[in-house]
Protein backbone atom coordinates (compact mmCIF):
# COMPACT_ATOMS: atom_id res chain seq x y z
CA UNK A 1 0.00 0.00 0.00
CA UNK A 2 1.03 3.49 -1.64
CA UNK A 3 0.39 6.50 1.42
CA UNK A 4 1.55 10.11 0.93
CA UNK A 5 1.84 11.62 3.94
CA UNK A 6 2.20 14.98 2.37
CA UNK A 7 1.50 18.04 3.08
CA UNK A 8 3.54 17.46 5.86
CA UNK A 9 2.74 20.17 8.55
CA UNK A 10 4.22 21.61 11.30
CA UNK A 11 7.48 21.82 9.96
CA UNK A 12 8.54 24.70 7.57
CA UNK A 13 8.01 24.47 3.58
CA UNK A 14 6.63 21.64 1.07
CA UNK A 15 7.68 18.58 2.39
CA UNK A 16 5.51 15.46 0.80
CA UNK A 17 7.09 12.03 2.54
CA UNK A 18 5.65 8.72 0.32
CA UNK A 19 5.71 5.57 1.92
CA UNK A 20 5.00 2.21 1.00
CA UNK A 21 3.25 -0.05 3.70
CA UNK A 22 3.90 -3.83 3.76
CA UNK A 23 2.52 -5.83 6.80
CA UNK A 24 2.39 -2.38 9.06
CA UNK A 25 5.71 -1.81 8.49
CA UNK A 26 7.26 1.16 6.63
CA UNK A 27 9.02 -0.71 3.81
CA UNK A 28 9.84 2.37 1.73
CA UNK A 29 10.23 5.85 2.44
CA UNK A 30 10.94 8.74 -0.22
CA UNK A 31 11.71 12.36 0.62
CA UNK A 32 10.39 15.10 -1.97
CA UNK A 33 11.03 18.51 -1.18
CA UNK A 34 8.02 20.19 -3.57
CA UNK A 35 9.44 23.65 -4.67
CA UNK A 36 12.74 25.02 -6.57
CA UNK A 37 13.91 27.96 -5.44
CA UNK A 38 17.28 28.71 -7.29
CA UNK A 39 19.19 31.45 -5.04
CA UNK A 40 22.59 29.80 -6.08
CA UNK A 41 21.38 31.14 -9.45
CA UNK A 42 20.24 34.50 -8.27
CA UNK A 43 23.52 34.83 -6.56
CA UNK A 44 25.65 34.58 -9.80
CA UNK A 45 27.24 38.05 -10.99
CA UNK A 46 26.57 39.69 -7.83
CA UNK A 47 28.30 42.03 -5.72
CA UNK A 48 30.13 39.30 -3.36
CA UNK A 49 29.00 41.54 -0.32
CA UNK A 50 25.26 40.85 -0.94
CA UNK A 51 25.81 37.36 -0.08
CA UNK A 52 25.20 37.49 3.60
CA UNK A 53 22.05 39.53 3.03
CA UNK A 54 21.07 37.34 0.03
CA UNK A 55 21.28 33.80 0.98
CA UNK A 56 19.59 34.47 4.72
CA UNK A 57 16.24 35.31 2.69
CA UNK A 58 16.39 31.09 2.28
CA UNK A 59 14.72 30.82 5.30
CA UNK A 60 12.81 33.01 8.08
CA UNK A 61 13.91 30.42 11.19
CA UNK A 62 17.39 30.26 10.86
CA UNK A 63 18.94 33.59 8.36
CA UNK A 64 21.33 34.49 10.87
CA UNK A 65 23.00 31.09 10.35
CA UNK A 66 23.19 31.56 6.47
CA UNK A 67 24.88 35.11 7.52
CA UNK A 68 26.95 33.49 9.56
CA UNK A 69 28.15 31.04 7.34
CA UNK A 70 28.47 33.22 4.40
CA UNK A 71 30.61 35.70 6.33
CA UNK A 72 32.62 33.02 7.28
CA UNK A 73 33.07 32.12 3.71
CA UNK A 74 33.64 35.80 2.97
CA UNK A 75 35.87 36.06 5.95
CA UNK A 76 38.00 32.90 4.68
CA UNK A 77 38.44 34.14 1.01
CA UNK A 78 39.27 38.15 2.20
CA UNK A 79 41.71 36.68 5.06
CA UNK A 80 40.42 38.89 6.93
CA UNK A 81 41.28 39.04 11.46
CA UNK A 82 37.73 39.43 12.88
CA UNK A 83 38.24 41.74 15.81
CA UNK A 84 37.26 39.53 18.92
CA UNK A 85 34.34 41.80 19.67
CA UNK A 86 33.33 41.13 16.08
CA UNK A 87 33.50 37.61 16.66
CA UNK A 88 31.59 37.67 19.98
CA UNK A 89 28.78 39.07 18.17
CA UNK A 90 28.23 37.21 15.68
CA UNK A 91 28.51 34.28 18.75
CA UNK A 92 25.81 36.02 20.50
CA UNK A 93 23.20 36.83 17.61
CA UNK A 94 23.62 33.26 16.23
CA UNK A 95 23.18 31.37 19.61
CA UNK A 96 20.42 33.27 20.75
CA UNK A 97 18.51 32.23 17.03
CA UNK A 98 19.46 28.67 18.48
CA UNK A 99 17.77 29.05 21.65
CA UNK A 100 14.54 30.47 19.76
CA UNK A 101 14.84 27.53 17.67
CA UNK A 102 14.65 24.59 19.68
CA UNK A 103 11.93 26.29 21.85
CA UNK A 104 9.71 27.07 18.58
CA UNK A 105 10.43 23.20 17.49
CA UNK A 106 9.91 21.51 20.63
CA UNK A 107 6.41 23.66 21.54
CA UNK A 108 4.91 24.55 18.58
CA UNK A 109 6.31 21.75 15.86
CA UNK A 110 6.40 18.70 17.83
CA UNK A 111 4.80 18.47 21.35
CA UNK A 112 1.28 17.90 20.38
CA UNK A 113 2.40 15.06 18.86
CA UNK A 114 2.45 13.62 22.52
CA UNK A 115 0.14 16.01 24.52
CA UNK A 116 -3.51 15.54 24.00
CA UNK A 117 -4.81 18.96 23.86
CA UNK A 118 -8.42 18.01 23.90
CA UNK A 119 -7.65 17.62 27.57
CA UNK A 120 -8.02 21.14 27.98
CA UNK A 121 -11.88 20.50 27.98
CA UNK A 122 -12.31 19.32 31.16
CA UNK A 123 -10.19 22.51 32.40
CA UNK A 124 -12.20 24.70 34.94
CA UNK A 125 -9.68 27.24 36.13
CA UNK A 126 -9.46 31.03 35.42
CA UNK A 127 -6.38 31.14 33.33
CA UNK A 128 -6.96 33.45 30.32
CA UNK A 129 -4.58 31.75 27.42
CA UNK A 130 -5.73 28.14 28.33
CA UNK A 131 -9.34 29.29 28.32
CA UNK A 132 -8.94 31.39 24.99
CA UNK A 133 -7.01 27.75 23.78
CA UNK A 134 -10.20 25.75 24.69
CA UNK A 135 -12.45 28.01 22.72
CA UNK A 136 -10.33 27.21 19.74
CA UNK A 137 -10.53 24.07 20.34
CA UNK A 138 -14.15 23.60 21.38
CA UNK A 139 -14.95 25.91 18.18
CA UNK A 140 -12.93 23.16 15.76
CA UNK A 141 -14.45 20.36 16.96
CA UNK A 142 -17.60 21.96 16.13
CA UNK A 143 -16.66 23.13 13.13
CA UNK A 144 -16.34 19.95 11.88
CA UNK A 145 -14.36 21.70 8.73
CA UNK A 146 -11.23 19.58 6.70
CA UNK A 147 -8.81 22.21 7.13
CA UNK A 148 -9.35 24.62 9.89
CA UNK A 149 -7.10 27.35 10.77
CA UNK A 150 -6.20 27.26 14.05
CA UNK A 151 -3.18 25.40 15.08
CA UNK A 152 -4.73 22.26 17.34
CA UNK A 153 -6.40 20.10 15.22
CA UNK A 154 -6.88 18.22 13.32
CA UNK A 155 -4.28 16.10 14.33
CA UNK A 156 -3.90 12.15 13.69
CA UNK A 157 -4.73 9.62 15.73
CA UNK A 158 -2.63 7.92 18.36
CA UNK A 159 -1.61 6.92 21.99
CA UNK A 160 -1.38 10.88 23.62
CA UNK A 161 -0.17 11.66 26.68
CA UNK A 162 -3.48 10.51 29.50
CA UNK A 163 -2.35 12.47 32.85
CA UNK A 164 -4.46 15.78 32.79
CA UNK A 165 -2.40 17.52 34.67
CA UNK A 166 0.76 17.24 32.09
CA UNK A 167 -1.17 17.67 29.48
CA UNK A 168 -2.63 20.95 30.37
CA UNK A 169 0.86 22.01 32.04
CA UNK A 170 2.30 21.08 28.47
CA UNK A 171 -0.03 24.00 27.07
CA UNK A 172 0.62 26.80 29.51
CA UNK A 173 4.08 26.08 28.54
CA UNK A 174 3.09 26.00 24.73
CA UNK A 175 2.09 29.60 25.20
CA UNK A 176 4.64 31.15 27.63
CA UNK A 177 7.51 29.57 24.96
CA UNK A 178 5.95 31.79 22.77
CA UNK A 179 7.14 34.67 25.19
CA UNK A 180 10.40 33.51 25.54
CA UNK A 181 10.87 33.20 21.61
CA UNK A 182 10.34 36.66 21.53
CA UNK A 183 12.78 37.67 23.94
CA UNK A 184 15.59 35.09 22.29
CA UNK A 185 14.82 37.18 19.40
CA UNK A 186 14.99 40.30 20.93
CA UNK A 187 18.23 39.52 22.68
CA UNK A 188 19.67 38.48 18.57
CA UNK A 189 18.53 42.20 17.25
CA UNK A 190 20.28 43.88 19.76
CA UNK A 191 23.55 43.28 17.74
CA UNK A 192 22.29 41.87 14.88
CA UNK A 193 19.49 45.25 14.05
CA UNK A 194 16.18 42.74 13.67
CA UNK A 195 15.09 39.77 13.53
CA UNK A 196 14.89 37.81 10.68
CA UNK A 197 17.23 38.70 8.74
CA UNK A 198 19.94 40.34 9.97
CA UNK A 199 21.53 43.87 8.73
CA UNK A 200 24.36 43.44 11.11
CA UNK A 201 26.27 40.90 10.26
CA UNK A 202 28.87 41.24 8.17
CA UNK A 203 32.20 39.58 6.98
CA UNK A 204 34.32 40.97 9.32
CA UNK A 205 32.17 41.08 12.19
CA UNK A 206 29.57 43.37 13.21
CA UNK A 207 27.93 47.05 12.37
CA UNK A 208 26.36 47.31 16.12
CA UNK A 209 28.31 48.63 18.52
CA UNK A 210 29.92 47.27 21.52
CA UNK A 211 27.98 49.11 24.75
CA UNK A 212 27.19 48.21 28.02
CA UNK A 213 23.89 48.93 27.65
CA UNK A 214 23.48 45.96 25.16
CA UNK A 215 25.07 43.94 27.01
CA UNK A 216 22.84 44.31 29.91
CA UNK A 217 19.89 43.65 27.83
CA UNK A 218 21.02 41.34 25.61
CA UNK A 219 21.90 39.08 29.58
CA UNK A 220 18.72 40.40 30.69
CA UNK A 221 16.79 38.44 28.13
CA UNK A 222 18.72 35.34 27.85
CA UNK A 223 18.89 34.92 31.32
CA UNK A 224 14.92 34.51 31.26
CA UNK A 225 15.47 31.97 28.12
CA UNK A 226 17.93 30.14 30.20
CA UNK A 227 15.10 30.05 32.91
CA UNK A 228 12.80 28.33 31.35
CA UNK A 229 15.00 26.05 29.44
CA UNK A 230 16.23 24.49 32.55
CA UNK A 231 12.89 24.82 34.80
CA UNK A 232 10.44 23.93 31.99
CA UNK A 233 11.80 22.98 28.21
CA UNK A 234 14.20 20.21 29.93
CA UNK A 235 11.52 18.80 32.74
CA UNK A 236 8.97 18.96 29.60
CA UNK A 237 11.14 16.98 27.22
CA UNK A 238 11.89 14.24 30.40
CA UNK A 239 7.78 14.11 30.79
CA UNK A 240 7.62 13.25 27.10
CA UNK A 241 10.17 10.63 27.25
CA UNK A 242 9.06 8.63 29.83
CA UNK A 243 5.35 8.44 28.75
CA UNK A 244 6.62 7.04 25.60
CA UNK A 245 9.80 5.10 26.09
CA UNK A 246 9.49 3.31 23.03
CA UNK A 247 10.88 5.98 20.76
CA UNK A 248 14.32 5.71 22.14
CA UNK A 249 14.41 3.06 19.86
CA UNK A 250 12.41 4.35 16.81
CA UNK A 251 13.70 6.43 13.84
CA UNK A 252 17.48 5.73 14.31
CA UNK A 253 19.20 6.97 10.58
CA UNK A 254 21.42 4.72 9.11
CA UNK A 255 24.31 6.70 8.34
CA UNK A 256 26.76 8.31 9.98
CA UNK A 257 26.67 11.44 11.64
CA UNK A 258 28.55 15.09 10.86
CA UNK A 259 29.02 18.45 12.52
CA UNK A 260 31.29 21.35 11.98
CA UNK A 261 31.17 22.74 15.42
CA UNK A 262 29.56 25.39 16.86
CA UNK A 263 30.59 28.89 18.12
CA UNK A 264 34.21 29.75 17.76
CA UNK A 265 35.81 30.52 21.20
CA UNK A 266 37.89 32.98 19.71
CA UNK A 267 38.44 35.55 17.46
CA UNK A 268 40.09 33.41 14.51
CA UNK A 269 37.14 31.58 12.55
CA UNK A 270 38.94 28.24 12.83
CA UNK A 271 39.40 28.08 16.88
CA UNK A 272 37.89 25.52 18.81
CA UNK A 273 34.44 26.01 19.35
CA UNK A 274 32.24 25.59 21.96
CA UNK A 275 30.91 22.27 20.43
CA UNK A 276 33.43 20.81 18.30
CA UNK A 277 33.32 19.52 14.98
CA UNK A 278 34.03 16.45 13.02
CA UNK A 279 32.44 12.94 11.11
CA UNK A 280 31.42 10.17 13.53
CA UNK A 281 30.96 6.64 11.83
CA UNK A 282 30.49 3.68 13.98
CA UNK A 283 32.68 4.64 16.87
CA UNK A 284 35.83 6.10 15.24
CA UNK A 285 35.82 10.20 14.79
CA UNK A 286 37.83 11.66 12.23
CA UNK A 287 38.18 15.36 11.16
CA UNK A 288 36.39 17.09 8.46
CA UNK A 289 37.54 17.35 4.96
CA UNK A 290 34.97 19.40 2.44
CA UNK A 291 36.56 17.91 -0.88
CA UNK A 292 34.68 14.96 0.26
CA UNK A 293 31.46 16.32 0.11
CA UNK A 294 29.71 15.64 -2.96
CA UNK A 295 25.86 15.95 -4.34
CA UNK A 296 24.23 13.61 -6.35
CA UNK A 297 21.18 14.19 -8.21
CA UNK A 298 20.70 11.35 -10.21
CA UNK A 299 16.87 11.48 -8.10
CA UNK A 300 16.84 14.75 -7.97
CA UNK A 301 15.08 17.33 -10.24
CA UNK A 302 18.20 18.65 -11.86
CA UNK A 303 20.31 17.61 -15.10
CA UNK A 304 23.54 19.26 -13.63
CA UNK A 305 25.91 16.07 -13.28
CA UNK A 306 25.57 14.18 -10.37
CA UNK A 307 28.23 13.93 -7.64
CA UNK A 308 30.07 17.15 -8.42
CA UNK A 309 32.31 18.48 -5.66
CA UNK A 310 30.80 21.55 -3.76
CA UNK A 311 33.16 23.83 -5.48
CA UNK A 312 32.06 22.54 -9.10
CA UNK A 313 28.65 22.63 -7.69
CA UNK A 314 25.78 24.01 -10.72
CA UNK A 315 22.53 24.57 -10.83
CA UNK A 316 20.45 23.35 -13.71
CA UNK A 317 16.23 22.60 -13.05
CA UNK A 318 14.80 19.92 -14.90
CA UNK A 319 11.39 19.61 -13.57
CA UNK A 320 10.50 16.70 -15.81
CA UNK A 321 13.34 14.12 -15.19
CA UNK A 322 12.60 10.57 -15.39
CA UNK A 323 13.02 8.89 -12.36
CA UNK A 324 13.59 12.17 -10.10
CA UNK A 325 11.15 12.92 -7.43
CA UNK A 326 12.62 15.50 -5.19
CA UNK A 327 14.03 19.34 -5.59
CA UNK A 328 16.37 18.22 -3.03
CA UNK A 329 20.16 17.08 -3.92
CA UNK A 330 21.88 14.33 -2.40
CA UNK A 331 25.04 15.04 -0.12
CA UNK A 332 26.99 12.80 0.68
CA UNK A 333 30.76 12.57 2.58
CA UNK A 334 33.34 10.12 0.56
CA UNK A 335 30.05 8.24 -0.73
CA UNK A 336 28.06 7.75 2.74
CA UNK A 337 25.09 8.87 4.28
CA UNK A 338 25.08 11.12 6.66
CA UNK A 339 22.38 12.83 9.95
CA UNK A 340 23.36 16.28 10.62
CA UNK A 341 21.51 18.12 13.53
CA UNK A 342 21.29 18.02 17.35
CA UNK A 343 21.83 14.61 17.38
CA UNK A 344 25.07 15.05 15.85
CA UNK A 345 26.14 18.45 17.38
CA UNK A 346 26.06 16.31 20.81
CA UNK A 347 27.76 13.14 19.84
CA UNK A 348 30.02 14.35 17.46
CA UNK A 349 31.30 16.56 20.31
CA UNK A 350 30.41 13.62 23.42
CA UNK A 351 33.18 10.95 21.33
CA UNK A 352 35.80 13.70 21.67
CA UNK A 353 34.99 14.05 24.80
CA UNK A 354 35.70 18.00 24.25
CA UNK A 355 32.93 19.76 26.03
CA UNK A 356 32.82 18.65 29.41
CA UNK A 357 29.12 19.68 30.31
CA UNK A 358 28.12 17.85 26.98
CA UNK A 359 29.94 14.72 28.53
CA UNK A 360 27.73 15.55 31.91
CA UNK A 361 24.51 16.23 30.77
CA UNK A 362 24.62 13.29 28.12
CA UNK A 363 25.87 11.08 31.11
CA UNK A 364 23.18 11.71 33.63
CA UNK A 365 20.02 11.62 31.29
CA UNK A 366 21.12 8.31 30.11
CA UNK A 367 21.33 6.73 33.84
CA UNK A 368 18.06 8.44 34.08
CA UNK A 369 16.06 7.16 31.48
CA UNK A 370 18.18 4.14 31.08
CA UNK A 371 19.86 4.63 27.40
CA UNK A 372 23.53 4.79 26.16
CA UNK A 373 24.49 7.35 24.39
CA UNK A 374 24.06 5.72 21.11
CA UNK A 375 20.62 6.05 21.72
CA UNK A 376 20.64 9.82 20.80
CA UNK A 377 20.32 8.61 17.33
CA UNK A 378 15.87 7.96 17.72
CA UNK A 379 12.79 10.66 17.95
CA UNK A 380 13.50 10.96 21.42
CA UNK A 381 17.01 11.31 21.15
CA UNK A 382 17.14 14.41 18.78
CA UNK A 383 14.51 16.03 21.14
CA UNK A 384 16.78 15.50 24.40
CA UNK A 385 20.15 16.52 22.19
CA UNK A 386 18.34 19.81 21.44
CA UNK A 387 17.49 20.49 24.58
CA UNK A 388 21.11 19.40 25.87
CA UNK A 389 21.97 22.20 22.90
CA UNK A 390 20.09 24.55 24.65
CA UNK A 391 21.86 24.62 27.95
CA UNK A 392 25.34 24.68 27.07
CA UNK A 393 24.45 27.32 24.08
CA UNK A 394 22.50 29.68 26.89
CA UNK A 395 25.26 29.22 29.83
CA UNK A 396 27.60 30.12 27.16
CA UNK A 397 26.20 33.27 26.08
CA UNK A 398 25.55 34.75 29.53
CA UNK A 399 29.43 34.30 29.87
CA UNK A 400 30.23 35.05 26.07
CA UNK A 401 28.62 38.52 26.73
CA UNK A 402 31.09 39.48 29.48
CA UNK A 403 33.65 39.20 26.87
CA UNK A 404 32.31 42.18 24.65
CA UNK A 405 34.46 45.19 25.10
CA UNK A 406 32.79 48.09 25.25
CA UNK A 407 34.48 50.82 22.59
CA UNK A 408 36.62 48.16 20.67
CA UNK A 409 36.15 48.28 17.23
CA UNK A 410 33.79 45.78 16.08
CA UNK A 411 34.30 45.37 12.65
CA UNK A 412 37.26 44.63 10.67
CA UNK A 413 38.50 46.34 7.46
CA UNK A 414 37.80 44.79 4.09
CA UNK A 415 38.13 45.06 0.70
CA UNK A 416 37.29 42.25 -1.77
CA UNK A 417 39.52 40.94 -3.85
CA UNK A 418 39.55 40.59 -7.78
CA UNK A 419 39.80 36.59 -7.53
CA UNK A 420 39.25 34.19 -4.17
CA UNK A 421 37.50 31.34 -3.13
CA UNK A 422 36.01 30.14 0.43
CA UNK A 423 34.48 28.19 2.87
CA UNK A 424 32.38 29.15 5.24
CA UNK A 425 30.97 26.12 7.99
CA UNK A 426 28.71 26.72 10.66
CA UNK A 427 26.01 24.70 12.35
CA UNK A 428 22.03 26.05 11.86
CA UNK A 429 19.87 24.82 15.02
CA UNK A 430 19.00 21.62 11.99
CA UNK A 431 22.81 20.75 11.51
CA UNK A 432 26.00 21.35 9.42
CA UNK A 433 25.58 24.36 7.00
CA UNK A 434 28.50 24.94 4.69
CA UNK A 435 28.88 28.00 2.14
CA UNK A 436 30.94 27.91 -0.55
CA UNK A 437 31.93 31.44 -2.47
CA UNK A 438 34.22 31.63 -5.95
CA UNK A 439 34.97 35.25 -7.03
CA UNK A 440 36.29 36.26 -10.20
CA UNK A 441 36.39 40.12 -11.79
CA UNK A 442 34.98 41.08 -8.14
CA UNK A 443 31.05 39.49 -8.33
CA UNK A 444 30.28 35.90 -7.76
CA UNK A 445 30.87 33.61 -10.49
CA UNK A 446 29.98 30.50 -8.45
CA UNK A 447 28.15 30.00 -4.50
CA UNK A 448 26.86 26.98 -3.30
CA UNK A 449 24.96 26.16 0.30
CA UNK A 450 24.93 22.46 1.36
CA UNK A 451 22.04 22.81 3.90
CA UNK A 452 20.94 21.22 7.25
CA UNK A 453 18.02 19.65 5.30
CA UNK A 454 19.27 18.87 2.34
CA UNK A 455 21.07 16.41 4.35
CA UNK A 456 18.60 14.68 6.52
CA UNK A 457 15.92 14.91 3.73
CA UNK A 458 17.82 14.30 0.76
CA UNK A 459 16.60 11.59 -1.71
CA UNK A 460 18.41 8.25 -2.48
CA UNK A 461 21.97 8.81 -4.12
CA UNK A 462 23.28 7.66 -7.44
CA UNK A 463 23.62 4.43 -5.68
CA UNK A 464 20.85 3.92 -4.25
CA UNK A 465 21.68 4.62 -0.54
CA UNK A 466 18.24 6.68 1.37
CA UNK A 467 19.10 10.17 2.88
CA UNK A 468 19.48 10.13 6.38
CA UNK A 469 15.19 10.31 7.15
CA UNK A 470 14.79 8.21 4.32
CA UNK A 471 16.48 5.43 6.45
CA UNK A 472 14.88 6.41 10.09
CA UNK A 473 11.20 5.88 8.60
CA UNK A 474 11.90 2.40 6.48
CA UNK A 475 11.46 -0.31 8.91
CA UNK A 476 9.17 1.23 11.51
CA UNK A 477 6.63 -0.59 12.19
CA UNK A 478 3.10 1.59 12.19
CA UNK A 479 -0.33 0.99 14.07
CA UNK A 480 -2.86 2.30 11.22
CA UNK A 481 -1.03 3.19 7.63
CA UNK A 482 -3.55 5.96 6.96
CA UNK A 483 -3.05 7.73 10.51
CA UNK A 484 0.83 7.06 10.38
CA UNK A 485 1.86 9.05 13.50
CA UNK A 486 4.95 6.88 14.30
CA UNK A 487 6.25 8.15 11.08
CA UNK A 488 5.43 12.06 11.49
CA UNK A 489 7.00 11.81 15.17
CA UNK A 490 10.12 10.54 13.26
CA UNK A 491 9.43 13.33 10.76
CA UNK A 492 9.34 15.87 13.10
CA UNK A 493 12.11 14.86 15.51
CA UNK A 494 14.38 15.88 12.50
CA UNK A 495 12.53 19.31 12.28
CA UNK A 496 12.64 19.34 8.59
CA UNK A 497 13.22 22.79 6.74
CA UNK A 498 12.33 22.52 2.67
CA UNK A 499 12.64 25.99 2.64
CA UNK A 500 16.26 25.64 3.07
CA UNK A 501 16.82 22.05 2.32
CA UNK A 502 16.04 23.20 -1.60
CA UNK A 503 16.92 26.98 -1.55
NI1 LIG B 1 15.11 26.88 7.14
FE1 LIG B 1 17.96 25.96 8.28
C1 LIG B 1 18.40 25.55 9.98
C2 LIG B 1 19.66 26.03 7.63
S1 LIG B 1 17.74 23.86 7.80
S2 LIG B 1 15.84 26.21 8.90
O1 LIG B 1 18.51 25.35 11.04
O2 LIG B 1 20.70 26.18 7.21
O3 LIG B 1 18.14 23.11 6.39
Amino acid sequence: MKIDLGPVTRIEGHLNVKTTIENQKVVDARCVGEMFRGFEVILKGRDPLDAQQITQRICGVCPYAHAIASSYAQENAYKLEVPANGRIMHNLIQGANHLYDYLLHFYQLSALDFVDVTAILQYTGKDADLLKVKGWVQYELASKKTFPAAPFLPRLNGDYIKDKDLNIGALKHYIEAMELQKKANRAAAIFGGKFPHSTAIFPGGCTQEARLDHIINYQSLIGEVREFIHNKYLPDILAVAEGFPEYWHIGASKGGFISYGLLPMSSERDSQRLLTGGILQGDSISPIDFGSITQDVGYARYSSPSGLKVSDSTLTPAPHKEGAYTWTKAPRYDGNVMEVGPAARVLVDYHQGHNQQVKSLVNSFATKVGIEAADLNSVLGRHLSRAINAVVIADFLLAESDRLTPGERTMADLSIPKEAEGYGATEASRGALLHYIRIKDYKIDNYECVVPTTWNASPRDDRGQPGAMESALIGTKISDPEDQIESVRIIHSFDPCIACSVH
